[in-house]
């Protein structure tokens, strides 16, 4: 009996623990004709008492799913691979256009506005949370 309590607890508590990063406002670009990447920007709140990391996404419609800086740097677009995106206990943290992202690289199929992308956000400690997100074109 305290065995199955306990099964039960660790399930519940991982149930939780999923759901102490939440996500607003969030989007995917739609791809230019002919360019297999995007990028997806949210707000995500850590409603934990404990630092979130993420180390990036994973999904079987996207070759990778990482986590990028851009930033115009003399006129010119510079982007730079983040390894881990660190939300500090009840922080929230913004990606938007021409700051942080979700770069999608190596789409299998081209991202169409008005439909939606699920994937998953992966975390250091290994656990997944899946998103779902629109499609939106943007224009920039
Ligand atoms: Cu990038």
């Amino acid at each position: 009996m305290k065995s199955i309590l306990c099964i039960l607890l660790s399930f519940f508590c991982q149930n939780l623990s999923a759901q102490q990063l939440t996500i607003n406002e969030g989007y995917l670009r739609a791809t230019p004709p002919g360019q297999m990447m995007s990028s997806a920007f949210m707000k995500l709140t850590n409603n934990s008492d404990q630092t979130i990391i993420i180390t990036g996404g994973e999904s079987s419609k996207v070759k990778a799913i990482e986590i990028h800086n851009h930033a115009m740097r003399d006129g010119m677009m510079s982007m730079e691979h983040i390894p881990q995106l660190r939300i500090a206990a009840g922080k929230s943290i913004t990606m938007a256009p021409g700051g942080l992202n979700f770069m999608f690289i190596g789409l299998h199929k081209a991202l169409v506005a008005g439909e939606t992308f699920s994937f998953d956000l992966v975390f250091e400690n290994g656990e997944r949370q899946s998103l779902t997100l629109p499609i939106k074109s943007i224009v920039n």
